[in-house]
């Protein structure tokens, strides 16, 4: 029965310009005042060309593959397959993967951005250095790489090593060997084991190519390859050799929302997805010559801000606030307080130059592979990380003289943040005795329902930030503990949910561990790559024992309500490859196609144990996630929560006799 609550309620807040709605008081705020200063933002594109979407191309039927087409094909209908015969189900199979190579792509070149610094600084060329040891050790252990070594020739040896990784031919991926040994077994009995990182994103769009793989199912499977070459390599590269370099994060408190934007100080925003530049503004942002060039041009000091995943990635490892998520970055210019947007790779829009035009914003890009028209390009490269953070700071610095009438929305919020798997593990296992024996008990007495990763963007399509935080609101009172990366975690914390005090909302059994942990009900993980994180938690929690001996068997699910990005394809793809369920909302891209869509929804889970799901309504996906996760406990045996027995003097004197 449908849930009584499922109607998709009206959020808190609307933008009186008749903005589709956002869930953001200071979101909506800022955008009432953004019309009159003429700056226009993806809601207002979106609100000013209307909600509807050509049906074909949102349900994966639209090809241009080639000059005969463009070719919109009505999946069985006489005539209307491509002019070269091709089919719904191919051609929506082939437009996922070539989604899911995007996105992977992104993924795994910011991998080997990241594998280039690693080598450079073992190597003394970069103002970096080595900070997790132990990780180092660990990673080295997993490549068979002796450790008995200096620490910079240890890098070194593991950076050339990992390299190999993206360019490799045959074998396989080393890191997929981390995984739970029946997972592997699965992955080799269907022929998955990726090879190298870039060979199975060429693979795959070497099939999508006209006239190659006509059958949607191999598609799929080797969609699949590509996916596991991203979550178990390029992604999981990202997160061990940021962390080995940058430091694995612990938790840490900081704040989020517009209102950690100051009014008397330059505050410059980073965005997009590499921390290495990031990092290097973090050091320069203290120096004290800075400081003082700073106070020569009036402002009181400088205020480094993240947005997206640059955000998170020096939120988790630095503190620093966070000012919203991919739906604010044309907000935070827009509030007129921002000295210079600082960009790198990955979820940019490419309006921000326009929307700083009406404002005294710098735009700068520093990646060659992401200039925007209009914006100033400062190239970024590891070796002069330093002197490059430094001209972009003074540049933002030349700039605040230049602000005219500011706006900065009072609401932010605390949060805590740099729950990495070793962190979890410490934190519920205690500083000796790390362990995820605590969560998997819990999990066992019912305590804890199950595990759920919320990840993904925010997307102006739906009820902005209202989907996410209905939905985790929803999780958590069902005692399902929430993990969360990316621009969901920004949401999710805007909205007090990544504090100890959440826990008040949550169920009963999942706030008793809480308040004795001391945690969240919901665990901010870090930026999109760290999704590798939720790959090894997972894995660890199978290691751990008790719960099955492969990912499919617990009781977790996964979900991108509001997801937008290719690279959430890629990551949705390899957690149903791992064995999760994976809930869509917003749209999913296969929809026009039943034989593509009824493969992923699923065929799959005979292959994989994990399948994917579309639902748009809140309610309707922690319904979905959570008859997932009780399924699961029942194949577990542990669905029927045992009585809590309270012993008195009498009971425990019969048990010691
Ligand atoms: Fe049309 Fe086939 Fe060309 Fe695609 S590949 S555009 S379906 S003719
Ligand atoms: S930044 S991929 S909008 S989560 Fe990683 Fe946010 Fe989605 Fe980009």
């Amino acid at each position: 029965m449908k849930n009584p609550k499922s109607k998709i309620q009206n959020p808190k807040f609307r933008c009186s310009t008749t903005c589709p709605e956002i869930a953001c008081e200071a979101t909506a705020k800022v955008l009432d005042r953004a019309e009159s200063k003429r700056a226009i933002t993806a809601v207002h594109r979106l609100r000013d060309r209307g909600m509807e979407t050509c049906l074909f191309g949102a349900g994966g039927t639209c090809c241009r593959n080639c000059a005969m087409g463009p070719c919109a094909i009505i999946e069985g209908v006489e005539g209307f397959e491509g002019i070269c015969g091709a089919t719904a189900g191919v051609v929506a199979a082939r437009n996922f993967c070539r989604m899911i190579a995007a996105g992977a792509a992104a993924h795994v070149d910011h991998g080997r951005e990241v594998a280039l610094t690693f080598i450079a600084t073992a190597k003394g060329e970069t103002p970096y250095e080595i900070k997790d040891e132990r990780k180092l050790h660990e990673l080295a252990q997993v490549y068979g790489i002796k450790t008995d070594k200096d620490k910079n020739q240890l890098a070194l040896e593991l950076g050339e090593k990992i390299l190999e990784e993206f360019g490799r031919q045959q074998g396989e991926i080393r890191l997929i060997r981390r995984a739970p040994q029946k997972r592997q077994e699965v992955w080799e009995k269907l022929g998955v084991i990726p090879r190298g990182t870039d060979r199975e994103i060429v693979d795959l769009m070497h099939r999508t190519h006209m006239g190659t793989d006509q059958d949607y199912r191999n598609l799929i499977h080797q969609g699949t390859r590509c996916a596991l070459a991203d979550g178990w390599g390029g992604s999981m590269i990202s997160t061990e050799l940021q962390d080995i370099l940058f430091g694995t994060p612990v938790p840490i408190r900081a704040k989020v929302n517009l209102g950690v934007l100051k009014e008397d100080e330059v505050n410059i925003a980073i965005h997009g997805h590499e921390p290495l530049l990031p990092e290097a503004m973090a050091i320069v942002a203290h120096n004290p010559e800075i400081l003082t060039y700073a106070k020569n041009k009036g402002a009181n000091g400088i205020n480094l801000i993240g947005m997206c995943c640059s955000g998170n990635e020096i939120l988790m490892r630095r503190g620093i606030p966070v000012a919203g998520s991919f739906l604010q970055q044309e907000v935070a210019i827009a509030t007129g307080a921002l000295e210079a947007m600082v960009v790198d790779v990955q979820c940019i829009m490419p309006s921000l130059p326009k929307v700083a035009r009406c404002f005294h914003t710098k735009v700068i890009t520093t990646s060659p592979k992401a200039k925007i028209s209009g914006a100033i390009h400062i190239e970024f490269s590891h070796h002069n990380a330093l002197e490059v953070a430094t001209s972009i700071i003074k540049q933002a610095i030349d700039s605040y003289p230049n602000r005219r009438e500011i706006y900065i929305p009072k609401e932010k919020m605390e949060l805590i943040a740099g729950f990495s798997h070793e962190t979890i593990n410490h934190m519920l296992g205690g500083a000796f005795r790390a362990s995820y024996r605590p969560l998997n008990d819990n999990i066992i007495n019912g305590r804890i329902r199950g595990v759920a990763g919320v990840v993904g963007c925010t997307n102006p399509r739906v009820q902005a930030e209202y989907v996410h935080t209905t939905l985790v609101k929803e999780l958590i009172a069902n005692n399902v503990l929430v993990l969360t990366t990316g621009c969901a975690a920004t949401t999710l914390a805007k909205e007090g949910l990544l504090i100890p005090e959440a826990a008040a909302q949550a169920g009963p059994g999942l706030r008793e561990v809480c308040e004795a942990v001391g945690m969240p009900p919901v665990l901010h993980m870090g930026s999109c790559v760290d999704n590798s994180r939720l790959l090894i938690s997972a894995t660890e929690i199978v290691k751990e024992g008790g719960l099955g001996d492969d990912i499919y068997q617990i009781p977790a699910a996964g979900c991108a309500p509001e997801w937008m990005s290719e690279k959430a394809v890629a990551i949705g793809q390899y957690f149903v490859g791992s064995g999760l369920l994976v809930v869509f909302g917003t749209s999913f891209p296969t929809l026009k196609s039943k034989e593509a869509t009824n493969f992923l929804f699923k065929e799959i889970e005979n292959l994989y144990g994990g399948m994917w799901a579309f639902e748009r309504d809140p309610y309707e996906i922690a319904r979905i996630m959570i008859e997932h996760i009780d399924k699961k406990r029942e194949a577990l045996g542990i669905h029927k929560k045992k009585e809590r027995v309270l012993y008195d003097m009498a009971m425990r004197r019969e048990l010691a006799a």
